[in-house]
């Protein structure tokens, strides 16, 4: 029983117990989902073992997202431990090299813009492509973007180029999968402190800051987000799609 009862659906970007995708991982089991991971490389997969056993998800493999092969790998996989079709996906997934996220974003180099967006933006399409064809029933696919898609942030440089992008293209997703009952949208998180997140520039200042100003006075954490991505997973929110919800204590109105 529970708000994803029946509902099966694949989570990449677990890297530990303080990833994003955790706290949404927990939260769709909790309503009842029943799950399966990818990890990125053999240092990763010693730790999403772990977590995946904790939740009894399927592991379907090594995903490297600028490795078209092993996504194949992962969505064949899971048409493997899903014979009866996948409901959602949840993509965490983002990076940029630690030395442009800081200073200026005129500094931005060809290769990181490019391989920034590939992983940040790009990844997100290439998976929508493979779980189209897994999604007989319909489904749900939701990414992770933030605030600094929307506005200058200090220190976020390419990734809010990257983020913007992927907003857009979580626009133009929900249109093309619309007919085939398919829901895109995405969660705007407010700044939590994960692996990813150390490597912003000022990072603990940027905490302070929304502590001082979201109008809750804090900040969000994976648990709340996690709870969020349960609801736009779900048939609770049947009649969207192409929505940018944000998590984040209310500071997009005061920012
Ligand atoms: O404040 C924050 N933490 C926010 C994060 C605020 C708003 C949004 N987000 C977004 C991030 O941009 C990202 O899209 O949430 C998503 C999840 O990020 P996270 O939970 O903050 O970070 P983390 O736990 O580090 O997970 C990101 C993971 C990678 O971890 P590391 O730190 O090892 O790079 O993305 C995965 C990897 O597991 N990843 C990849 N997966 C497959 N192929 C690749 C890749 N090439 N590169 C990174």
């Amino acid at each position: 029983s529970g708000l994803l009862a029946g509902k099966r659906g694949l989570v990449l970007g677990v890297a530990n117990n303080r990833s994003i995708a955790w706290g949404i991982a927990r939260s769709a089991r909790a309503h009842g989902a029943e799950l399966a991971f990818t990890y990125q490389g053999d240092a990763l997969k010693k730790r999403v073992e772990p977590l995946a056993r904790e939740l009894e998800a399927h592991i379907v493999g090594h995903c490297d997202v600028t490795d078209p092969a092993s996504i194949d790998a992962a969505f064949a996989r899971t048409a493997e431990v899903f014979p009866e079709g996948l409901d959602f996906v949840v993509h965490c997934i983002a990076f940029s090299d630690k030395d442009e996220l800081t200073g200026r974003y005129v500094e931005t180099s060809e290769a990181n813009f490019t391989k920034s967006l590939l992983i940040s933006c790009y990844s997100f399409t290439a998976i929508a492509q493979r779980a189209e064809k897994l999604m007989t029933n319909g489904g749900s696919l939701l990414t992770l973007t933030y605030y600094g898609a929307e506005k200058w942030m200090p220190h976020y440089n390419v990734m809010g180029v990257a983020k913007a992008a992927l907003e857009a293209s979580v626009r133009y997703l929900a249109a093309d999968l619309g007919p085939s009952k398919i829901r895109v949208n995405a969660i705007s998180a407010g700044p939590i402190k994960t692996l990813a997140a150390s490597g912003i520039g000022d990072f603990r200042y940027i905490l302070k800051w929304n502590e001082y100003n979201a109008p809750l006075r804090r900040t969000v954490t994976i648990e709340e987000v996690g709870e969020t991505a349960a609801y736009l997973v779900s048939d609770m929110s049947r009649g969207m799609t192409g929505e940018i919800l944000h998590v984040d204590a209310g500071y997009h109105v005061v920012g």
